[in-house]
């Protein structure tokens, strides 16, 4: 059993982790550069270390300075959260040589899943439903040329080392191949030094569906449904709810076993989740993330877990507190990340916070680290806190939200609080009909 674990990170997620800590029984150590002394993490912890100067590079993601703050404060295990190196297969094996649990999955499970290719032919190979697309990678213009023309037109050229929405060309149309392969190419070669690509059928119109995964490490993994993440702009998620709106208990049950059939095929351990572009009634797997996500809380919102618990008792070798037949499903989810950011550029907003009251009541549950006087860094990702409701169905899930934004007050700062206040507004997001484009067009024409 650990009694030490350090988390690897900031803001919510480290508090989030503090507090799974706590219910276990186990000291958490907080580490944090010099620009985080007063936050909240560092405050809700047992123990803090300062390891570094404001830069993430330096700090956050400074893996010598992480190991030492192990040795240190005598951690057995680290929890990474999401983020910085929470899928940096080089950090695991570090930690590793070092006698330090990594609280996730495996260095060679996160380097197959951080290459796409590999990524793909892996889950195809298990039995997930791909993109229809190129077997591996595409080295030529003429192969990229011969391999379009078999899949059809429109086609997108993805970097192998991209993902997230990086490394991304499209082509519409025949003449506009050579220019989306080449430059492709040369951006995946400048980005991440490999300009290795492939290629996939273009979907138009298609929602991103993610299912939640978690498995033993041993051969033994359940899921946990899906999420529908299609409300984004510019690959940052800004909504998200589970179950999805279009998915029936008959898709789920067919998909979810699939997933989980899938990680348990290559004994994966953790919290994992299997992203999918979804259209016309059908699934493509695209990217598997091996990491706890933004928006796990309406995964445990809906199916009542603590995924964070289940992260350390893996973690620890011991068996996952459910079966798959124990895991029911009630109700409906949705989250909103609160950004520090100005509307209508999204522009990070920085400053202290003169105001802060927290929502509360039946199914509303806050996850932030923002407290009165606190003041936000200007180094760090805007994401300054979460609301997540969840209500009996969506409607009363929709209700809640609209109530309980009524209540947050977050003062100092601009924040996308009342981007929500106008998206609860909108036919389409009360119907649910929305797909992974909408929010962009809205967003084009409700500010143009
Ligand atoms: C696609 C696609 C259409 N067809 N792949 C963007 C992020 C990365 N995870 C994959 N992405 C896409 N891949 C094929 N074959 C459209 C997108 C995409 C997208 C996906 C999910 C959520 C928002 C998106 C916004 C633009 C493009």
């Amino acid at each position: 059993m650990f009694d030490k674990i350090l988390i690897a990170n900031r803001g919510e997620i480290a508090l989030r982790v503090v507090r799974a800590c706590r219910e276990m029984g186990i000291r958490s150590v907080a580490v944090h550069s010099t620009a985080d002394s007063d936050a909240m993490h560092v405050r809700m912890a047992d123990e803090a270390v300062c390891i570094g100067p404001p830069p993430s590079d330096r700090s956050y993601l400074s893996i010598p300075a992480i190991v030492s703050a192990c040795e240190i404060s005598g951690a057995q295990a680290v929890h990474p959260g999401y983020g910085f190196l929470s899928e940096n297969a080089k950090f695991v094996q570090i930690l590793e040589d070092h006698d330090i649990t990594f609280i996730g999955p495996t260095a060679e499970h996160i380097r197959i899943m951080g290459d796409k290719i590999t990524a793909k032919e892996t889950m195809k190979a298990l039995g997930v439903p791909c993109v229809p697309g190129s077997e591996g990678g595409v080295d030529t213009l003429e192969d990229a040329r011969r391999i379009a023309a078999e899949i059809g037109f429109p086609v997108i050229v993805k970097a192998t080392a991209g993902g997230g929405g990086r490394g991304m060309k499209l082509a519409l149309a025949p003449e506009d191949l050579a220019e989306a392969f080449q430059t492709a190419r040369s951006e995946a070669k400048a980005c991440f030094g490999n300009d290795e690509v492939y290629i996939e059928k273009y979907l138009q119109k298609p929602r991103h569906i993610e299912v939640q995964v978690f498995g033993d490490g041993k051969g033994g993994a359940v899921h946990l449904g899906e999420r529908d993440c299609s409300l984004q702009r510019r690959h940052q998620k800004v909504l998200e709810e589970a179950p999805g709106p279009v998915i029936t208990p008959e898709m789920r049950a067919r998909i979810g076993k699939i997933c989980a059939d899938a990680v348990a095929g290559i004994k994966y351990r953790g919290a994992g989740t299997i992203e999918f572009l979804y259209e016309d009634g059908e699934f493509y797997f695209i990217e598997m993330n091996t990491r706890l996500q933004v928006e796990h809380p309406v995964t445990e919102a809906v199916f009542g877990v603590d995924l964070v618990r289940e992260q350390i008792r893996v973690a620890e070798g011991l068996e996952m507190s459910f079966t798959q037949d124990d895991l029911e499903m009630h109700g409906h989810a949705i989250e909103v990340r609160i950004n520090a950011e100005k509307l209508p550029d999204f522009t990070p907003c920085p400053g202290t916070i003169t105001q802060f009251h927290a929502p509360g009541g039946l199914g509303v549950r806050i996850d932030s680290a923002l407290y009165d006087g606190y003041r936000i860094p200007p180094y760090y990702d805007s994401l300054i806190g979460k609301l997540i409701v969840h209500g009996r169905d969506r409607p009363e899930a929709i209700a809640r939200l609209r109530r309980a934004l009524g209540e947050l007050i977050v003062d100092g700062v601009e924040t996308t609080i009342p981007l929500f206040e106008a998206l609860l507004e909108e036919e389409t997001i009360l119907t649910g009909e929305y797909d992974i484009h909408w929010l962009e067009k809205w967003l084009a024409e409700k500010y143009a």
